[in-house]
């Protein structure tokens, strides 16, 4: 199992929009997604911060996300802080504990 956590910002006033977007997330997405290898995937937020707590159980490959993660992405552009090729900016956070 692989677990990866991360940050994300979203802008100002778009907490609502966020999680409704999200509670009709698109099912080609998740069928993307779960062809990726993500076996659990979980957002967080406090406040503006984003809090991204993934696990896979297959590293993912190489390549180009798939289009329909970049029309996702697209689409979720003007409610979070992104690239300017829409991807959101993503912040590695450090692992400092685990109790397994
Ligand atoms: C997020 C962001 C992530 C995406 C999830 C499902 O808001 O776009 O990159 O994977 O949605």
């Amino acid at each position: 199992m692989n677990r990866r956590v991360w940050l994300m910002t979203l802008k100002p006033g778009c907490e609502a929009e966020y999680k409704a977007r999200h509670d009709a997330i698109w099912p080609e997405l998740l069928d993307v997604m779960a062809a990726s290898g993500i076996r659990d995937f979980t957002i967080h937020r406090h406040g503006l911060t984003l809090i991204a707590v993934q696990d896979r159980y297959k590293p993912p490959v190489p390549s180009d996300p798939d289009p329909v993660q970049w029309k996702w992405w697209a689409a979720m552009e003007a409610l979070m802080h992104c690239h300017s090729d829409t991807r959101p900016v993503q912040i590695e956070v450090e692992d400092v504990f685990a109790f397994h």
